[in-house]
């Protein structure tokens, strides 16, 4: 039966009668009215967007998310939140959640099954696989956060297995590293009081952390010199005073050129280098002939621009900085990305500004307390090989202890690898080479997935565990270090559970353990840890729940803190290199893929927009929004190179690599380095599952990056691809 509109006035209107409505309920805008004068409730929670967890505020009406805004104790958020946290919104009312356990059926789909039965059957099939396999043949991947880390990381050493991964060969593994040999950790930076910035691909108005944000306007404020080296004009060169678009790949020229300025005039702090560093005559020696001329060649900056950075940074100093960067020029980009971090480290060490006020610093932690190992005793930390490679033992002595995923897909395919827990991460879709990551992870013996949305990686799956989301569960309390103070934060459920098979992250490990045999270690509540932190200060936990973030005191950063490393000292040196045939001291090493094009030759970089998160919001309706409004949806090619090619602004072209190729439309532009193009990052899902995302035309440069290993640390040389453009 179809209704005329009549017909259905007259139905709505007996349907109303019948349930007793009065008329005024079916006006949309004083119903509107209405709801806007209830007085909600504003309970506190985490953002769960992104890794940073800026602490915020939920405002609840009538058990749902009225809005979020940023908590004011918090030092991520500092009052405020990106846009993304407004999108996180979405995850909780979106129809297509994961609702319950699912299991792959014979035929490739899946169907619902109980808890029960779910639970019982992974740890029967887990258990055999430990005890014919062997741990060595296990691993839990995740993108690490407190709860992952803590309960996750907890029934793997209960088990023997000792292959925990984390994005990071995919994001930061080689400033983890490059920093790590050279000053023992990844410092943070006083932004704020820097008089000379210097960013390399760091993008802080794209690649967002709410805090940095806020230390970024008072920099400008104090009229610190902001330079911004990205091939690409990003959103932060807009409030620099010079954008440098640098041929993509080159940054380690750049920085081996700055410290050879900085050296050969003498600019450097001579008694931090005498008395607190290693192996700096080795570094003097090894760049002596890195001048700003070779440089100028390489890099496509002029050896002019060179020479003036290395003097402003040196006039600024202390107060100058290099940023160390997170993911953009050299986390995991490039054959030459860890000696890049390397240099990066050394040139900040020639400006002496470590635990300076304007320069870098290492915060202390705060006080925090733990379970009692009497009562609770902790499983030990496996001394079992590593499934992925990365092991003293194996093809990547130096890599992190973040290890390699990609590497798990090649290692399963040689059925080295049998069973692996996934949680938080969607490697087969983060990661690049789209059908190695795929055909690897879905040939596991077993594949466990914790997730709240049907992911690339829950599609390969065998078992697909529904988290409930961050407003319907409760955390482990976070506790960070900072310049000035601390921050404890701890994400509360601020709305009832929508739907009652969902469940959150420790309640499952706990059922699991259980079913593994190993319950003894997790013989406690998550009350009870959280109770255990907060035992050095005088607060209770049911008051913390109601503030979610704490400022608390920690020691400042003091110049004459030790570093981290074996000497105590900055190392320009690295014995631990040159024991595993790493070269010692930094020098030049090209990109893989080398520095020369064809005509219609380019190299495909990326990055993240401020409104989207990875994967993780793909499919969010009002983010997904702005990319629609905006058409981002758009490859980036510099207007002169695209003219020769016979292209125009929106024209569809070919964009081929080595192992794929598709058709995308283009944005013509002079903000882009000419032998670039660039894509922003997270789109091109292939999950049918993700309806709002498959409504729109969009690439993901993973995609065109072939599987490949960095030689030193391992990590997946993300931007280690030359692309074709045609005309379509
Ligand atoms: N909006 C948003 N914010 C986020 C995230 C998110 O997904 N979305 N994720 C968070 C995470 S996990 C991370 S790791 C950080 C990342 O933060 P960033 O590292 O700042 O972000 P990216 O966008 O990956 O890269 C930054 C810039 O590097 C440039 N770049 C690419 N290749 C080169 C090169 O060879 N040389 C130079 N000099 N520049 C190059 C790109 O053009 C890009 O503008 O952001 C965090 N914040
Ligand atoms: N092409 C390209 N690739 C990139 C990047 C890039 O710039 N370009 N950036 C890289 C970087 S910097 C990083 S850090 C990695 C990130 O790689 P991932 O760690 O894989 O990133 P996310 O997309 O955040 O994946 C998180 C997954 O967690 C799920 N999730 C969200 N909330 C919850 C929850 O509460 N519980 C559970 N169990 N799951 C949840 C989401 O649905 C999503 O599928 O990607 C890397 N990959
Ligand atoms: S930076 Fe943005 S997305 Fe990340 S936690 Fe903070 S508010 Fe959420
Ligand atoms: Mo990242």
């Amino acid at each position: 039966m179809t209704l005329t509109r009549r017909k259905f006035i007259k139905t709505v209107g007996m349907t109303a009668g019948a349930l007793g409505l009065a008329s005024k309920s079916l006006d949309f805008s004083s119903w509107a009215q209405e709801q806007q004068e209830i007085q909600g409730e504003k309970k506190p929670n985490l953002c769960n967007v992104c890794a940073s967890h800026c602490g915020m505020w939920v405002h609840v009406k009538n058990d749902r998310i009225w809005k979020v805004t940023g908590h004011e104790d918090n030092d991520r958020s500092q009052g405020r939140l990106c846009p993304r946290a407004h999108g996180g919104i979405d995850w909780v009312y979106d129809p297509n959640r994961i609702k319950r356990p699912l299991k792959r059926t014979e035929e490739g789909d899946y169907s619902p099954i109980d808890w029960e039965q779910a639970l019982e059957e992974i740890a029967d099939k887990l258990s055999q696989i430990l005890e014919e396999e062997g741990p060595e043949k296990v691993f839990y991947a995740h993108n690490p956060r407190r709860t992952g880390v803590f309960y996750g990381n907890r029934l793997m050493h209960a088990l023997d297995i000792n292959t925990i991964c984390t994005h990071n060969a995919a994001c930061n593994t080689a400033v983890t590293k490059g920093f790590s040999v050279t000053m023992g950790g990844t410092p943070s930076a006083d932004i704020a009081n820097c008089e000379y910035l210097v960013f390399l691909g760091r993008n802080y108005g794209g690649g967002i952390r709410t805090s940095q944000l806020k230390a970024l306007q008072k920099a400008i404020k104090n009229n610190c010199e902001i330079i911004c080296v990205d091939p690409r004009h990003n959103e932060t060169a807009f409030i620099a005073d010079q954008w440098l678009p640098i041929k993509p790949g080159t940054d380690l020229a750049l920085m081996l050129a700055v410290a050879n300025v900085i050296i050969s005039e003498e600019m450097y702090d001579q008694e931090f280098i005498a008395e607190k560093t290693k192996g700096f005559s080795d570094f003097k020696d090894n760049i002596s002939d890195y001048t700003p001329e070779w440089a100028a060649e390489l890099t496509d900056i002029s050896a002019d621009k060179i020479i003036k950075m290395a003097q402003g940074l040196a006039a600024a100093a202390p107060a100058a900085i290099v940023y160390p960067s997170w993911k953009g020029a050299f986390g995991c980009n490039y054959e030459n990305s860890t000696e890049t971090a390397r240099a990066v480290a050394c040139v900040n060490a020639l400006l002496g500004n470590i635990n300076h006020q304007g320069g870098l610093f290492f915060p202390n932690g705060p006080e925090t307390g733990s379970l009692d190992e009497e009562d609770y005793p902790s499983p030990a930390t496996p001394n079992t090989r590593r499934a992925d490679g990365a092991g003293e033992e194996d093809g990547y002595p130096l890599a992190t202890n973040h290890g390699l995923p990609h590497l798990l897909a090649e290692k399963i395919k040689q059925d080295q690898v049998k069973a692996g827990i996934v949680r938080h991460h969607n490697p087969v879709r983060n990661f690049p080479d789209y059908d190695h990551m795929q055909e690897g992870f879905g040939s596991l013996d077993l594949l466990v997935v914790f997730e709240t949305q049907m992911s690339e990686t829950a599609m390969v799956a065998d078992y697909v565990l529904p988290e409930c989301t961050f407003a319907e569960r409760e955390e482990v309390i976070e506790a960070r270090g900072g310049q000035e103070y601390g921050t404890l934060a701890m994400r509360t459920q601020v709305i009832p559970k929508m739907y009652p098979q969902t469940k959150s992250f420790d309640e499952i490990i706990c059922q699991l353990a259980e079913k593994l045999g190993v319950a003894e270690y997790f013989n406690f509540a998550l009350d009870e840890v959280n109770e255990a932190i907060l035992e050095p200060y005088d607060i209770s936990l049911t008051e913390f729940k109601e503030k979610g973030s704490m400022q608390v005191p920690v020691d400042p950063p003091e110049v004459d803190d030790e570093l981290n490393t074996d000497s105590g000292k900055f190392e320009f040196y690295s014995q631990e290199f040159a024991d595993h045939d790493a070269p010692p001291v930094v020098g030049w090493i090209p990109p893989d893929s080398g520095l020369q094009f064809a005509e219609n030759e380019f190299r495909l970089i990326h990055g993240k927009e401020a409104f989207h998160s990875h994967t993780a919001t793909a499919n969010t309706p009002q983010l997904l929004q702005i990319t629609k409004d905006y058409q981002t949806n758009r490859l980036w090619i510099n207007a002169d190179r695209a003219k020769d090619l016979g292209i125009e602004e929106g024209d569809e072209v070919k964009i081929s690599s080595d192992i794929f190729s598709s058709t995308t439309r283009v944005k013509l532009t002079q903000r882009i380095q000419p032998e670039t193009v660039y894509y922003p990052a997270g789109y091109g899902n292939r999950t049918p599952h993700y309806r709002v995302a498959q409504k729109i035309d969009t690439l993901n440069p993973n995609d065109f990056v072939k599987y490949q290993k960095e030689s030193i640390v391992g990590h997946a040389m993300v931007n280690e691809v030359i692309v074709s453009i045609e005309k379509a």
